[in-house]
């Protein structure tokens, strides 16, 4: 994997090159919201760049005319990576140099706007009050950075208001939906769909077609503050009042950009919030079953011919766990050459449990189970995508394939009965692979069932696999009153540290 993630920069480097739109020959939009749908960016699209070095990103919404695309000279304040949120590529805002994209519409929406964006603000620099996009002139609308809260939140002529929680340096999905043209009154921003507390009556100005993104300095080159300071994935500006189905609609159009860009939607009061909707109206994801127990870590794969969504590969935010088309991850969502069938999706979440034992029994008997792992995912699958595989990065050594058990589980509960074991053991050799302290399970596609929910987990029927880590040589010896522990690795690869574990009986670890 290192090697061909450097290939690639190095071509990204050397190569000029330029996105081409398909996408307009079916009528995409995001979440196939296409009403009122006034500008669509996204980096995986229309994107013309010089090196890495952007120059235009090009609307994808089919209805809109435009006078000037969002464009700027190519710079390298402004650059294209390619696979930074969950396999996707993002642009990239310096914070810093006056640099953003600039536009025009034809004609500019005369009702209230609703914003989104896909959006990581910069860990190390910080802009006092950045735009992400920014509507008509000087202290119009958009979406603003409020250096107080570290969050996003809803602009207006003279002020910012209804900002989101602490969401530096995570990447995540701002909403911002204004209910008047004129006044912010009833106005809020939303972070993974989690809302803000409402805006009071800050006036805004009448727009005038023109548009930043990635900035809100409208010539003003003192302005070097109001620079975006972070990545950009997507950007999507509807006409509120053009929405058909509303929260339907919002729904439907922050699924896609979470499952896209591996983003878990905010499931707080139940209900509906947290589910995932295809763009079709089906659920994909339902947050509220299992009580929400399953709701962390929300990442799919699936493709939705409405939204233009072809995603066939996704990992949590730490790499502990990916889900993809195999047999082989690829380097990029655009280089994996799997297929999925349309309108089908793979979700999956976990139960928020550790990547170990800790002495949990919840396992059938008679499977002569040495230990599990606390760790437990929910698969949910609609149609029948083929050859889905999963990584599960266990810790820091190699594992023995040969003791472990895949585990599948018809509610969750693995000692209640329903539970079905997969072992290489038993000769389906094609069940589970090891390498270093990854698992990769080759069998998703077959052990989940079509329209339902499964939830699996591992476990180890040896001694010889205490999950979670194995170390290659170990000594330890007691000196005095101190236990003095001496090892050497099998694999050192992307580790920065160990933790020691003292356990009594190889099961429970301290
Ligand atoms: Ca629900
Ligand atoms: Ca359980
Ligand atoms: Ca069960």
């Amino acid at each position: 994997m290192k090697t061909q993630t450097l290939k690639l920069a190095i071509q990204t480097f050397f190569v000029s090159f330029i996105f081409l739109v398909s996408n307009a020959l079916y009528g995409q939009s995001p979440g196939g919201v296409s009403s009122g749908l006034y500008l669509w960016t996204k980096a995986d699209a229309g994107v013309t760049a010089t090196g890495s070095q952007v120059s235009q990103w090009a609307n994808q919404a089919i209805t809109t005319t435009m006078t000037t695309q969002a464009s700027r000279t190519a710079s390298a304040n402004v650059t294209l990576e390619n696979n930074t949120f969950n396999y996707n590529p993002t642009l990239v805002f310096d914070g810093v140099s006056n640099q953003m994209l600039q536009g025009q519409f034809a004609s500019p929406s005369s009702n209230p706007a609703l914003i989104f964006a896909v959006v990581q603000h910069s860990s190390t620099t910080e802009n006092s009050l950045g735009g992400v996009y920014s509507l008509g002139g000087e202290g119009a609308s958009g979406i603003v950075y409020d250096p107080n809260a570290n969050g996003y939140s809803v602009d207006a002529a003279g002020g910012n208001c209804s900002p989101t929680s602490d969401v530096r340096g995570t990447p995540g999905i701002i909403r911002v939906d204004y209910n008047s043209a004129s006044t912010t009154a009833g106005a809020f921003s939303a972070f993974n769909g989690k809302e803000s507390g409402a805006c009071g009556g800050l006036s805004l100005n009448a727009p005038d077609g023109s548009f930043q993104i990635g900035g809100r300095t409208w010539g003003n080159t003192s302005l070097n503050s109001r620079i975006h300071a972070g990545r950009l994935a997507e950007v999507a500006h509807y006409d509120i009042n053009s929405l058909p189905n509303g929260a339907v609609d919002v729904k439907k159009i922050e699924s896609y950009l979470a499952i896209k860009y591996g983003i878990t939607l905010d499931k707080s009061g139940g209900g509906s919030n947290g589910d995932y909707l295809s763009s079709d109206g089906n659920t994909i994801w339902d947050a509220s079953d299992d009580a929400g127990a399953y709701h962390n870590q929300v990442i799919g794969i699936g493709r939705d011919i409405g939204s233009g969504l072809n995603q066939k590969q996704s990992h949590q935010v730490d790499d502990k766990t990916r889900l993809y088309i195999g047999p082989t991850l690829a380097a990029s969502n655009d280089a994996n050459t799997g297929t999925i069938p349309l309108n089908n999706f793979v979700v999956i979440g976990n139960n928020g449990g550790q990547m170990k034992s800790t002495g949990s029994t919840e396992y059938p008997s008679g499977l002569n189970i040495f230990s599990r792992i606390d760790r437990e995912w929910k698969i949910t699958k609609s149609g029948t995508p083929a050859g889905v595989f999963m990584d599960i990065t266990l810790g820091a050594s190699p594992i023995n394939a040969a003791d472990l058990v895949l585990l599948v589980d018809d509610n969750g509960n693995f000692s209640d009965g329903g539970t079905t074991s997969f072992a290489n053991a038993t000769g389906l050799e094609d069940v589970m692979s090891v390498s270093g302290s990854t698992v990769t399970i080759k069998v998703i596609s077959t052990i989940t069932t079509a329209g339902g929910a499964n939830y699996i987990t591992l476990a180890s029927t040896s001694s010889n696999t205490p999950l979670p880590i194995e170390l290659g040589d170990l000594t330890a010896f007691f000196n005095g009153d101190q236990l003095m522990v001496d090892w050497k690795t099998i694999s050192e690869t992307n580790n920065d540290h160990f933790i020691i574990e003292a356990s009594k009986d190889g099961k429970l670890f301290l």
